[in-house]
């Protein structure tokens, strides 16, 4: 019998209107490209294949545009494709990078080369509090702080680094990871933690982002010590999101939250990144009040007492008046 002898297949090639919706299969979206959604069948996620589908052109009439990350129920087509015809509800979607539903993001950070910068890590915890998603903080390149063959200056310092952040970011309650790409050192601990998440890696160049996804996933040789992705390495090396299948979860293969500026940050966002600040802003004299000078601030007082980390609060008035300045210039 030949396939186009089954009137049914027949009409279903010809009017996408007629697919049978009951058949639909769920999905996600694991990358986007020229038109095309590459979809990872959810009853198949052992094998590495995915369907290549075009979406049904009902989302461009309702303004939706399927995202990377997207949860979406998809109809295979009779070559092999498929088409999406339904988007699920979106928990969470990034603008920079473009995905939908990442829910953890991993704060990576050297304990050395690049060396540790706590006004950075802050930032960017500043720009994944606000953006709504779980932060996890990791600290790479462990094996310095005991190589023999390094500098004994280099490991204290690593050391250093290592109790500089427990001390800080664990009393806050932020989870922290000790990792060695190297030496494959805590690399499945957070393996475990990643798992049944949509993630994205964020964190300075250098800090061994690419190095760590290898260690993670068998397999995967993503290029590491790139200079710099400013220009690209060649003409067609377009820049897209994918999400890298890491048995049980997925990582966004993106420098996430490269855009590190204060646009899209009002100054009561400022004290929410700040967890501690957060917490404590209900207990300040005056509502609204910006933990500079007021008086009544539980923000100040609590900093006096020894029990706000000096530190943060300094990021904090660093960050206040770069916002400020910057809305000065628009
Ligand atoms: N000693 C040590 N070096 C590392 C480790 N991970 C990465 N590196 C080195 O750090 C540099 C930057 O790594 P890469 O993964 O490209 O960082 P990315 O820019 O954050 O993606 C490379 O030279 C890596 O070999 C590690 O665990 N230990
Ligand atoms: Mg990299
Ligand atoms: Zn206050």
């Amino acid at each position: 019998m030949s396939k186009t002898s089954n009137p049914r297949k027949h009409l279903q090639k010809n009017n996408e209107t007629t697919t049978d919706s009951s058949a639909s299969l769920q999905g996600v979206i694991v990358k986007a490209l020229s038109g095309y959604y590459y979809v990872q069948p959810q009853h198949d996620r052992i094998s590495s294949s995915t369907v290549q589908c075009r979406a049904r052109g009902v989302f461009k009439n309702r303004g939706l545009t399927p995202l990377v990350g997207d949860d979406v129920l998809y109809v295979p087509t009779e070559n092999g494709e498929g088409t999406v015809v339904e988007l699920l509800p979106r928990h969470s979607e990034l603008i920079r990078p473009a995905v939908a539903n990442v829910d953890l993001a991993i704060l990576v950070f050297s304990v050395h080369e690049p060396a540790l910068n706590l006004q950075l890590l802050d930032k960017f915890l500043l720009h994944i509090e606000h953006a709504g998603i779980q932060p996890v903080l990791c600290l790479s390149k462990q094996d310095l702080s005991h190589d023999p063959n390094s500098k004994e200056s280099l490991q204290e310092e690593a050391l250093k680094s290592i109790e500089e952040v427990t001390r800080i970011y664990s009393n806050l309650g932020y989870e922290i990871y000790g990792t060695s790409s190297v030496e494959h050192e805590g690399i499945s601990p957070l393996h475990e933690r990643l798992k049944g998440h949509v993630s994205v890696f964020a964190g300075q160049s250098g800090v061994g982002k690419s190095s760590l996804l290898n260690a993670l996933v068998p397999g995967l040789t993503l290029e590491t010590n790139e200079i710099s992705n400013r220009l690209g390495r060649g003409k067609h090396t377009t820049r897209h999101v994918e999400l890298i299948d890491i048995g049980g979860g997925y990582v966004a293969d993106t420098p996430g939250f490269s855009q590190l500026d204060f646009t899209e940050l009002g100054i009561s966002d400022l004290a929410y990144g700040f967890i501690e600040m957060r917490e404590l802003a209900p207990e300040c004299k005056f509502r609204g009040c910006s933990h500079v000078q007021e008086p009544g601030c539980a923000v100040l007082e609590q900093l006096a007492a020894g029990k706000i980390e000096a530190s943060r609060h300094e990021h904090y008035i660093t960050f206040l008046a770069e916002l400020k300045d910057q809305k000065r210039r628009y």
